[in-house]
């Protein structure tokens, strides 16, 4: 049946059922909920009591279109894609849930005074962090996209006890505390009693022929939690199914049987422990083996769960990469490759070249980082205790592949050398390593980048030899956003004004944006454009004055730098301007200053000494600069805690300025950058990553861009790179960073910020700040003057938003769907809240 088809069949399906308990309204549903589900009143009920009941609400909406949607997928036969992640970072679910399913507007008419809003209700949420930084919010946006594209589609991943850490900021350091998301319960999850899978770890294993006996030491149960994810502007919605680790049931039963509880519970917690935390680094490798382990765990749980759907639909895994994409997000799902294999071959009969054959149409991979310290690899002794039998398939895998090199390139041993799954480790046994990236591109038949110049900085750099030998497989997937949570859900005042402009198209359809472009020089939408963008501002200072005690000024430039601490995305850079502008202005040198307040948020990686002293510095500059009454009015700094999705919600609609300053070629693509400017932000950014491709459709007039570019940082670095010279022969960056080093900052601990001072100047600035500091500094002053014209702003802000159609993550998905999953879209009806 065409795609067309069972849409509508779905829909009507789904009117037929959903006509049952809605027909009532909203309130009389909320009330019923309240008393069923939470067993309390209206009289009685607080914010989370409503919260609950409103979820219940939507949950049952969402379950009905769950099950129709797998309903067509299965009478379609549909082809799936299944998008395997170590994280997805979702962040709340409710406001998506009620615009998805229509019923956002309603629920506000519900929650009015004297009872909570519906903003306070929705706040009782809390963030499910299941995910670092990019990595998972891309995974997140592309679930929402495959939902709204009606895609067949399922994400799979780790349901963490917890995710990523809660960041809150004691005497100016970053103080880590866990944060268990779940809690007792969360409305947004459907436990599925009846899927789980057994997971084997360790053992020995032996080969005969293609075929080899897996003797695991130990297993663990992989138990299924369904988060549904609703389409926008359509009934269908995409599945994103987690797995819990948990004991088998029938073995701790000895030692509970036996009165002996204590080793029961340590029992129970050696299994559980696989899905406890989120590794909590998003750019160096831990190289742990409790990681492997949940590496390995959701991808052999996935994969079982894939094959045994695909079993059911057809008795036979013959036609499997007809039906079946699988999407490995970076390396961490690497080892499914290997796990398929095993599958295929050992568990069910498959000739080894037969599978092998089947394996390279399903996979494909995204890499979204070129640094070396990412890039994963595991000893092959660890691999060989946890994974015997996948060891065994690996160098299997690694033999054929390298037989083909040689066929091509014969007797190029260093090339060999170079491509190979095994890093040999210069002949000890001990230094062997998998490249999980090798395993990937062998295994896959499209790879991509993030960004165009991610892409071709890949196949220049880190997969050159791969490149030459295949060079079909490679390709550019520049990444995108959700406009549904990153605009029509969190910034209304800008939603508004774009319906009356542009009609409501673009939340499905964000091309329609270049509507915007007429009305730059509108000098009333100008103005009803800065009224919005004053609200958000009002409000993201309230929610500053209340978290951090710090009062910005609505009527300064928002100066906005949100994301990890990390060296290469240089906040240190950042922190350089802010105490330039702070002397400059102390210098009596006011003209042409804008009053700013510079805002950063981001949360380093708990064993990331320099990241962390990052986020001291900031702290300890805000408080010296926002305490002096001589500076006061020109400029503030704030460092807004526990950055996450939900704080971003604030953060991004409120900003007039996005810092995108990463040292040229290090930033595979950024996503924020997207975000930011599609809120009206312009952006000062070097050109790396996706910054180049905002500036070509924004239109290099409005964004500013500095800095050495990549070929300008590799000659540099080339040609002896000297810090101190620039330290030397620059008195306004001498004056800054003497103030660093010289304890200005940290009256009470003069050394404080040696490390960092030495660093820059004395131990070769890897990530040049000091040779992009002048001309950053210089285009700071542009900024400023620019802001004070203020027409001039608006206009460039709104051709900033009129330039982000190409930034949907629909764009994205589309792209994918069509050349690398080999799948096809549903175009939607109707118009998405
Ligand atoms: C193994 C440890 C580890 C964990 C996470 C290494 C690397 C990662 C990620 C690849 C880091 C990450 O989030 N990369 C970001 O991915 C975004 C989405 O593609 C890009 O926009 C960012 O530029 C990139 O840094």
């Amino acid at each position: 049946m065409a795609y067309e088809t069972y849409y509508w069949s779905t829909s009507l399906m789904s009117k037929a059922i959903e006509s049952q308990p809605d027909g009532e309204p909203l309130r009389a549903q909320i009330d019923h909920k309240l008393l069923c589900q939470v067993a309390t009143d209206r009289d009685v009920a607080g914010k989370a009591e409503y919260y609950h009941a409103l979820a219940q609400v939507a949950r049952e909406q969402l379950a009905r279109r769950w099950v129709e949607t797998q309903h067509a997928d299965r009478a379609n036969k549909a082809r799936r894609v299944y998008y395997l992640s170590m994280e997805f970072l979702i962040g709340r679910a409710m406001n998506n849930a009620l615009s998805a399913l229509d019923l956002r507007e309603q629920a506000a008419t519900v929650f009015t005074p004297p009872g909570p809003s519906l903003n306070e209700v929705m706040e009782c949420e809390p963030d499910a962090a299941l995910g670092n930084g990019g990595l998972g919010r891309l995974a997140a946006c592309f679930l929402d996209s495959m939902a709204t594209l009606g895609l067949p589609s399922w994400g799979y991943g780790v349901r963490y006890e917890y995710g990523m850490f809660a960041q809150s900021i004691v005497n100016g350091q970053q103080v880590e505390k866990p944060e268990a998301w779940v809690q007792d319960r969360s409305p947004w999850e459907f436990p599925r009693a009846g899927r789980h899978h057994t997971v084997h770890f360790g053992g020995s294993a032996e080969h005969s022929g293609d075929w080899a006996e897996w003797h695991p030491a130990d297993s663990v149960e992989a138990k299924a939690f369904d988060h549904v994810i609703p389409g926008h502007g359509t009934d269908r919605v995409s599945t994103l199914r987690l797995w819990k680790a948990a004991a088998p049931s029938e073995i701790d039963l000895g030692a509970f049987n036996t009165g002996d509880y204590q080793r029961a519970a340590e029992f129970k917690n050696r299994f559980e422990n696989i899905s406890w935390v989120l590794y909590p680094n998003d750019s160096t490798s831990a190289g742990r083996e409790l990681r492997l382990r949940q590496e390995y765990f959701f991808v052999s749980a996935s994969m079982q769960d894939i094959l045994s759907r695909h079993d059911d639909e057809y008795g036979s895994f013959d036609n499997l990469a007809d039906k079946v994409a699988i999407h490995l997000n970076d390396t961490h799902p690497a080892i499914g490759v290997a796990e398929l294999m095993r599958l295929l071959v050992d568990e069910h009969g498959l000739k080894w070249n037969a599978a092998w054959e089947q394996c390279r149409r399903i996979f494909s991979y995204t890499n979204h980082t070129l640094m070396p310290e990412a890039l994963e690899t595991w000893k092959v002794t660890l691999m060989q205790r946890v994974l015997p039998r996948h060891m065994l398939i690996i160098y299997r895998i690694n033999h054929e592949f390298l037989d083909e090199v040689v066929r091509l390139y014969p007797g190029d041993i260093d090339l060999m050398r170079r491509v190979s799954l095994i890093d040999d480790g210069n002949g000890h046994e001990k230094d062997k390593r998998v490249r999980m990236a090798h395993l990937s591109i062998v295994g896959s038949h499209r790879i991509n980048g993030v960004s165009q110049l991610h892409s071709d900085l890949m196949v220049q750099t880190i997969f050159a030899d791969f490149a030459r030998l295949y060079p079909e497989r490679f390709h550019n997937k520049t990444n995108g956003v959700t406009p549904r949570r990153w605009l029509a859900q969190s910034n209304l005042g800008l939603s508004a004004l774009l319906d009356e402009r542009i009609g409501k198209e673009w939340r499905l359809d964000l091309d329609r944006l270049e509507g915007l472009r007429s009305v730059a020089d509108d000098a009333a939408f100008g103005k009803a454009f800065a009224a919005a963008k004053r609200d958000n501002k009002l409000r993201l200072a309230d929610y500053v004055a209340r978290e951090v005690g710090v009062s910005l000024n609505p009527d300064s430039l928002f100066d906005v730098q949100v994301k990890r601490i990390h060296e290469y995305k240089r906040q240190l850079l950042n922190v350089l301007h802010v105490i330039t502008r702070y002397n400059a202005l102390l210098n009596g040198e006011t003209a042409g200053v804008a009053p700013r307040s510079i805002i950063f948020a981001g949360k380093a990686a708990s064993s990331y000494h320099m990241a962390k002293q990052v986020i001291r510095l900031i702290n300890d500059v805000a408080a010296v600069v926002n305490n002096d009454p001589r500076t006061r009015d020109l400029l503030q700094v704030a460092f807004i805690p526990n950055y996450g999705v939900s704080v971003a919600e604030l953060i991004m609609p409120a900003a007039n300025l996005s810092e995108q300053i990463s040292t040229a070629g290090t930033e595979a693509s950024g996503t924020g950058n997207m975000k930011l400017s599609l809120n009206g932000a312009l952006t000062i950014g070097t050109e790396d990553g996706a910054n180049i491709e905002i500036r070509d459709q924004v239109g290099a007039d409005n964004i500013f861009i500095f800095g050495n570019n990549t070929a300008q940082v590799a000659a540099l670095r080339q040609t002896g790179y000297q810090p101190s010279e620039l330290y030397q022969n620059d008195p306004v960056l001498k004056e800054a960073l003497d103030k660093i080093d010289g304890g200005f900052f940290s009256p009470g601990e003069r050394s404080r910020y040696h490390d960092v001072f030495n660093c820059l100047v004395h131990y070769g600035d890897h990530y040049l700040l000091l040779a992009d500091y002048a001309d950053y500094v210089a285009t700071q002053a542009r900024v400023d003057a620019l802001y004070l014209t203020p027409a001039e702003w608006q206009r460039k802000a709104i051709l900033n938003v009129a330039g982000m159609g190409t930034f949907s993550a629909d764009r994205t998905i589309r792209d994918y769907a069509d050349d690398t999953w080999k799948l096809q879209t549903l175009t939607n009806r109707g118009t998405a809240q």
